[in-house]
């Protein structure tokens, strides 16, 4: 522990948390910036990003300084779920390239140091997949349809709901009805069938072969449905705010997904290099979710309640403390996350009315919230994620300090979340319209045509980067500081201590050889007076020296 602890605040309490890792394998502290392929850059200006778009950027992030990228779904589909709905596992949509691209830009990544995580979906595949296209043609009773889960039943076999709104089940002419935990256009595999898995196996092999250094695994919570598809009686609103245990229903969290991920381990462990899979399971409480990663599965499971965590100094504190000490009990490193493609984006949802609610639930009739409040407390989040022990993730955009775009037109929306919603809900397009690179061309320089697939807002001019970079106080300038600063004091592998300011403030203490980082947020509305001994090593907001405002975050040493 430093000096500094006890000279600068001998009054303050100081709660150990967590110890720093011995060996840091590069997942242990990576921060990874996901890309949404179809939104990022569009190199053949067909309104639509592609692989060429990303590697046309990746000096930008290395400039940036991430450690990695999580690439989203490129593979061929219909783009009912933003392919998210894959109807071929193992080529490039053409929309997005070539598997010759994609080769290209995992070696281009590579020689700037940068890895590459790309997307696997296995709970379902598209309706268009030539697995469900012989389902269909086979018929009732054929090892075709034992892939799937079909059903031969009067009317809707249970009360099991889409996540997007509606029942889970579809009928099909022969009067046999799917299951769909998602959209109808994504049929659940079943994954106690061995084709299931050997198909997998086989897929991970292609991708590992081809070099990438990892996967994040889409539903990873939702593989295993319980014997006998049986109707629950859990609270499904009180389910989608986090609110049960997630094995509350038959659909999340079994105990047999873990036999799947321990068999994909052993592949991933079989390849030179520290290849990495990410574990995408809304699965609370934490005990729950350090079972995916246990030595033998998961590296790396994304922390969602976090993510839900509200705008308050305990929730936050609690959250911290609860997700070291459930990671600390299976070696794992905690991970953190503000932003997917899945969420509103936390510079609109840190201000939004009713913060219990599920993050990726926009409704219709919610109050359009305080944008200049929201990018202050997003960078003020942000600048306490950055800090904090483990490995962290950034959505593309949050860097430029993007809003959502609440105010989209119904026309343009292409969403599931939308089009099943019966209009009650938005659905997630707001968070994935096309990034803004240059204020002063067209479609602010995603491509050159100014095509776009969603349409972007007249204000995303002034968040491009060539209005940022290099602008003292812009968001992009804050992340790129947070980023050098987390690299040269090694934040992301010191011991965590939480430091007891006051009730309104999070405090805490990064420790290891490089010295002692002191991160305060002030989630109060009085000023938190800084200590004249203290060195102000990067801020949330400009002009922060003495005081600490509300709703901002700094990082202190000696
Ligand atoms: O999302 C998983 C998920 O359960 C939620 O984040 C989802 O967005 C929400 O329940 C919608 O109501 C993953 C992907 O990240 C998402 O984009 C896909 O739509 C989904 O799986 C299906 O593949």
């Amino acid at each position: 522990m430093s000096p500094r602890t006890h000279h600068a605040t001998p009054d303050s309490a100081v709660e150990h948390i967590h110890d720093a890792f011995g060996t840091a394998e590069w997942w242990r502290t990576a921060v990874i910036y996901q890309v949404y392929p179809r939104s990022f850059a569009d190199s053949d200006g067909d309104g639509n990003g592609d692989l060429g778009g990303i590697k046309n950027r990746l000096a930008y992030l290395h400039d940036l300084g991430v450690d990695a990228i999580w690439i989203s779904p490129f593979y061929p589909s219909p783009q009912a779920d933003g392919g998210y709905d894959v109807a071929d596992y193992r080529d490039v949509d053409p929309m997005y390239g070539t598997l010759a691209d994609a080769d290209d830009l995992i070696a281009t990544a590579h020689a700037l140091g940068i890895r590459v995580i790309i997307d696997i979906v296995p709970n379902h595949t598209s309706d268009e997949h030539p697995w469900f296209q012989a389902a269909l043609a086979a018929g009732p009773g054929s090892p075709e349809r034992d892939r799937y889960w079909f059903v031969d039943s009067p009317g809707v076999p249970n009360n099991w709901p889409s996540e997007f709104g509606g029942p889970a089940w579809t009928q099909v002419a022969d009067g046999e009805w799917y299951l769909h935990l998602f959209d109808r256009k994504q049929p659940d595999l079943n994954w106690e069938n061995p084709e299931v898995r050997e198909m997998f196996a086989g897929t991970l092999r292609f991708w590992l072969d081809r070099g990438v250094d990892g996967f994040r695994i889409d539903v990873a919570h939702h593989l295993v449905k319980a014997p006998g598809l049986l109707d629950f009686d859990a609270d499904w609103d009180a389910y989608n705010r986090g609110a049960l245990p997630t094995n509350a229903v038959p659909f999340a969290d079994q105990d047999g997904v873990h036999d799947i991920y321990q068999q994909w381990r052993a592949i991933l462990d079989s390849y030179p290099g520290e290849r990495a899979m990410v574990a995408e399971a809304w699965v609370t409480p934490h005990d729950r979710l350090a079972l995916y990663v246990r030595a033998d599965e998961f590296q790396q499971a994304f922390n969602f309640d976090y993510m839900r965590a509200t705008w308050d100094a305990d929730a936050l504190r609690a959250q911290i403390r609860t997700t070291l000490r459930n990671a600390d009990s299976v070696g794992a490193p905690a991970t953190w996350v503000l932003s997917n493609h899945d969420v509103i984006r936390h510079a609109t949802r840190l201000v939004r009315a009713d913060p219990t609610m599920a993050p990726w639930i926009l409704k219709a009739t919610e109050p359009r919230p305080d944008t200049g409040l929201g990018l202050r407390r997003a960078r003020a989040a942000t600048a306490l994620m950055l800090a904090l022990p483990g490995s962290s993730y950034l959505y593309q955009g949050e860097e430029l300090g993007l809003r959502e775009v609440i105010e989209l037109p119904a026309e343009a929306r292409t969403d599931p979340d939308f089009l099943r919603g019966g209009g009650h809900r938005l659905g997630r397009d707001g968070c994935r319209v096309p990034i803004p690179w240059k204020k002063d061309a067209p479609a602010f320089g995603f491509n050159d045509t100014g095509a776009s697939w969603l349409p972007q807002p007249a204000d995303f001019g002034d968040y491009a980067v060539d209005r940022q970079r290099g602008r003292d106080g812009s968001t992009l300038e804050l992340y790129r500081s947070l980023l050098a600063v987390r690299r040269q004091r090694q934040l992301g592998n010191g011991s965590l201590a939480l430091v007891d300011l006051r009730a309104d403030v999070v405090a805490l203490d990064v420790t290891n050889d490089r010295g002692t980082t002191r991160i305060v947020l002030n989630l109060g509305s009085e000023p938190w007076p800084i200590p004249a001994s203290a060195r102000v090593l990067v801020a949330s907001a400009d002009g922060v020296t003495d005081l600490l405002p509300a709703d901002c975050a700094v990082w202190l040493t000696d």
